[in-house]
């Protein structure tokens, strides 16, 4: 049986240095972000009542960090769906390739940060869910 695509998303810790000047958060490439860095982009000035992705990737991987604020990720994988709060910069969610994800219910303010392992390409996305379940469930 094929393994779902959601059980390789997850919530993984990152390493963070508190001290009484603050706290620092750092991550390695390879290491806490389990893939080789091609981009880094964030998300902000979200207004509270958008969602944003709809979409899924044939290979992009992501790194989700809540820098601030709040936001859910929904994602779907054709049969199953998970919601994952991000609500703390001392964790991130890894998102796989062929997950489709829908981001929504952001607080005010929120600052998303995402590591992808790849520059951006258009050619990369899978935006028609009913596309997407076709090419998921595809033997
Ligand atoms: C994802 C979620 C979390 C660029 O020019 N370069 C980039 O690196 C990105 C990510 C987007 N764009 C352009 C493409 C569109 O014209 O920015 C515009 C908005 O992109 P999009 O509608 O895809 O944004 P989101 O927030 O729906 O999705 C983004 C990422 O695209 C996606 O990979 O997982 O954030």
């Amino acid at each position: 049986m094929q393994t779902s695509k959601l059980e390789q998303c997850a919530v993984l810790k990152v390493p963070t240095v508190n001290d009484a000047r603050g706290n620092l958060s750092f991550l390695n490439e390879l290491d806490h972000v389990p893939f080789a860095i091609g981009r880094v982009y964030f998300l902000w000035g979200v207004p509270d009542d958008s969602v944003r992705g709809g979409h899924a990737h044939k290979n992009l991987q992501q790194f989700l960090i809540a820098a601030s604020g709040a936001l859910d990720v929904v994602l779907r994988d054709g049969v199953t769906e998970q919601t994952v709060r991000l609500d703390k910069p001392t964790e991130g969610l890894l998102i796989g390739s062929m997950v489709w994800r829908e981001l929504e219910n952001f607080s005010p303010n929120t600052v998303l940060l995402v590591i992808a392992s790849a520059p951006y390409d258009e050619s990369d996305y899978l935006r028609d869910f009913d596309d997407f379940v076709s090419a998921t469930l595809a033997p």
